[in-house]
């Protein structure tokens, strides 16, 4: 075997070029390298943030490759050896700063919401909070750069994105009255109500310690036994095993700050107020055989949808809204505790309220300097919002702040660039690991007279953390919660009557599975005991899948009143970055295809040419995916755009199953596309011969499958037919969950 020769003539190993080398890249193939004055990427992002990248400061200054301390080199692919096949000498400063570098490349990840995706973009206040607010965030028009950093909870940093779990939801404002973040998830309660027990929690969801699995599942013993055992979290958890668990998209999820904040107005007045970000695509989700194929097929998927989106402009956008509630003594409405929060307040009981909207405009440059650096914290408050005594969130206001000393090496993470605030700042913190700031005067104590009496406390008006004159109850130190705590069902229930029959379903199924991974029989029989204690016949469904009797309920289930908003069957949303999937055969008819595409892209969707091999399909249209790598769970509806006949490589990707049952005329992947689409009940037409393609595959005539004659006509059904997001109808119900 040869082995590649250093391209440098005469002695190996690095040498020292002259002058007029330095002036010219030193690779051979120069076409690879960026001219002498191509600057890197931009040095601000959209949202003003410093991204590093700016050639003055950071990186990449410079076209030709460098040390770390700015000596430019010639040779990165050989190290320094005595003789060609000698050994390597300690003396190359290039391999250990290499090597060095390297091995240092990881920081740890963070301990729960490991795995995310990131986003910048703006958020514009409405006006509407002005009189019950005085941050300036909210006032009208005004224009604030945010960045959001969505995330799975469980599983670490490598795991995938379609695990049934909570998702992160968490959004940093850079005001400029200093940086608020609002950290919340796309569910409106928690799992634990005092974040003592929040370690716990974690602990249970987390992998075993003996074998460390299973990875990025609640589908295992320890977790279930937490949950059935802290019934306090019974509510998250059959948020967590409804639809809401398994979103379509971070760009289709709601958003909750979960806990209840304080407003504080102008005039010193205060109330409180409850979160809710509103998708303006409407809250999705996929199914869980969607879920469980697209972690195979596509791990990144939700990653990937996020990125594409915004890049190709279909700028995703949230309303912020606010429930506002009296700020009374006992801070409860219609009985519901306000500091409770495995606790929510129906909307029709308290409306949401919008007050500005967001929209993600651009991706980050670099994952790790933004999204993985990102550091939120609940305790970055701006004047004008405050806390409760929630004692989840009293937790999390040290948690956050402590957690990125260890994650991001020490207490100086807010100078990183996406963590640095755009207010100005002055400080009186000082020196600590990757001190960045070059501190003047001899001061950093106040008073002082020595730097000019800098720096000064502010100006009554422009403080934050003013504490408000909360009167406290008279009490005595102990460890218990208020007995409005103890109600640990009845808002479970509620939610699950809320759902349509085809959600409670998925809802049974989900515990049906995720108890059928249990080992230990105590497990499954307490957690039974909750679910009898919410539904009857949810109980009595998820006992018949795992085989047993239904045990006594922990508690009678309670009489609650449904909110209908906590359901997404029943809406009609808008279109805008829907994909849909147009599956070609051989022969395409490209004027078809053509109106097709332009029609769909004039609908805000998302076209994507399925066709039987890469490459041009027809005059300017390409195919972007091929019979062999399109997913239908990508796809929000399928045309078959005329016959697809089996092509030459037809078996290649396939099981045997689904090869052996494809009808004869259409090819296999084609048939197993289509027929995953229909059964996810999602609209599939057939253009011209492609009615024959769904013929063969017995759908026509069922629900949301239509034929139609050309592309301007599937266009108009798609129209039709996807608003509701699916054809709901075609999903089959036992007829156990209907009211
Ligand atoms: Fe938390 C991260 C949301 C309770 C301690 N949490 C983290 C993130 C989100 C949330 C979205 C990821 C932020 C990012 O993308 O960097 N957490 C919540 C919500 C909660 C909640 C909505 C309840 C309503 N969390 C909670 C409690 C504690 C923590 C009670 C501790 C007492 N959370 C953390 C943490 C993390 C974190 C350990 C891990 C990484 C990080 O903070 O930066 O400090």
């Amino acid at each position: 075997m040869t082995t590649q020769q250093p391209d440098i003539p005469g002695t190996p190993g690095p040498r020292t070029p002259d002058l007029e080398e330095r002036t010219a890249p030193t690779s051979s193939d120069d076409a690879a390298m960026p001219a002498p004055d191509q600057r890197g990427p931009a040095s601000v992002s959209p949202t003003g943030q410093d991204t590093g990248a700016d050639p003055a400061t950071a990186a990449q200054g410079c076209p030709y490759l460098t040390t770390a301390h700015g000596t430019r080199l010639q040779d990165s692919d050989h190290s320094l050896k005595a003789g060609r096949r000698g050994p390597t000498l300690l003396q190359d400063h290039h391999l250990r700063e290499k090597i060095s570098h390297f091995d240092h490349e990881r920081i740890p990840e963070r301990v729960v919401h490991a795995r995310g995706a990131g986003a910048h973009g703006v958020f514009r206040g409405y006006g509407t909070a002005a009189k019950i607010t005085r941050a300036g965030v909210f006032a009208k028009d005004k224009e604030t750069p945010v960045f959001v950093r969505f995330s799975t909870v469980a599983g670490s940093r490598g795991s995938f994105d379609l695990a049934r779990d909570t998702r992160g939801f968490a959004t940093k404002f850079y005001t400029d009255e200093g940086t608020w973040d609002l950290v919340g998830n796309n569910m409106p309660v928690f799992f634990v109500q005092d974040a003592m027990k929040f370690p716990d929690v974690v602990h249970s969801v987390k992998p075993h310690p003996d074998r460390e699995i299973p990875q990025a599942q609640s589908a295992h013993d320890t977790f279930w036994d937490f949950v059935s055992l802290h019934t306090e979290a019974q509510h998250h958890t059959i948020w967590n095993m409804s639809d809401r668990g398994i979103p379509r998209s971070y760009r289709m999820m709601e958003g909750f700050g979960v806990h209840t904040y304080r407003f504080i107005a102008a005039d010193g007045t205060t109330s409180l107020v409850k979160f809710h970000w509103k998708p303006k695509l409407g809250a999705h989700s996929v199914t869980w055989e969607e879920a469980l194929v697209t972690n195979g097929a596509d791990p990144d998927f939700h990653r990937r949808d996020l990125a594409d989106a915004i890049e190709a402009g279909a700028f995703p956008e949230w309303e912020l809204g606010v429930q506002v509630f009296e700020d009374t003594e006992d801070q409860t409405v219609e009985g519901i505790d306000l500091l409770d929060p495995t606790k929510l307040v129906p909307e029709e009981l308290v409306p949401v309220q919008p007050i500005g909207l967001m929209t993600l405009n651009a991706n980050p440059t670099n994952y790790f300097a933004e999204t993985e650096q990102v550091a939120f914290n609940p305790a970055n408050l701006v004047p004008g919002i405050d806390v409760t005594n929630d004692p989840l969130l009293q937790g999390r206001l040290f948690s956050y702040l402590d957690t990125q000393i260890t994650r991001l090496g020490g207490p100086n993470w807010t100078q990183l660039p996406i963590n640095r605030p755009h207010a100005q700042v002055n400080d009186m913190l000082r020196d600590g690991m990757h001190q960045s700031a070059v501190h003047r005067g001899v001061a950093p104590y106040r008073p002082n007279s020595l730097d000019g009496g800098m720096p000064f406390e502010a100006p009554a008006d422009e403080r934050a953390f003013i504490d408000h004159p909360e009167p406290l109850p008279a009490s005595v130190k102990e460890r218990a919660h208020a007995a409005s705590f103890d109600d640990h069902f009845s808002q479970a229930r509620l939610f699950f009557l809320s759902l349509s029959e085809v959600e409670r379903e998925h809802v049974a199924q989900a515990y049906t599975f995720e108890l059928g991974k249990c080992f230990e029989e105590t497990v499954r029989v307490r957690q039974l005991r909750a679910l009898a204690a919410i539904d009857a016949r949810l109980a009595e469904t998820v006992a018949a899948g795992l085989g047993r009797e239904v045990p006594e309920p922990a508690e009678s289930p309670a009489d609650v009143t449904p909110s209908p908003a906590l359901s997404q069957v029943g809406g009609q949303w808008p279109l805008d970055g829907r994909q849909v999937g147009l599956v070609v055969g051989p022969e395409a008819d490209a004027g078809e295809l053509g109106t097709a595409v332009q029609g769909i892209h004039d609908a805000g969707m998302v076209p994507l040419v399925i066709a039987p091999r890469g490459g041009p399909v027809a005059d300017g249209i390409v195919a972007q995916r091929t019979y062999l790598t399109a997913a239908s769970v990508e796809l929000d509806a399928v045309v078959v755009m005329g016959a697809t006949p089996p092509a030459a490589d037809a078996q290649h990707g396939l099981d045997a199953k689904s090869a052996a049952d494809a009808p004869e005329g259409v090819d296999p992947r084609v048939a197993k596309l289509v027929q995953e689409a229909w059964r996810q009940a999602k609209a599939v037409l057939g253009v011209g011969e492609g009615a024959a393609v769904l013929d063969a595959l017995k759908i026509t005539g069922t629900l949301g499958v239509e034929s139609v004659e050309g592309g301007a006509a599937a266009v108009a059904k798609l129209r039709e037919l996807m608003p509701a997001h699916r054809v709901w109808e075609r999903f089959g119900t036992t007829g156990r969950f209907a009211d």
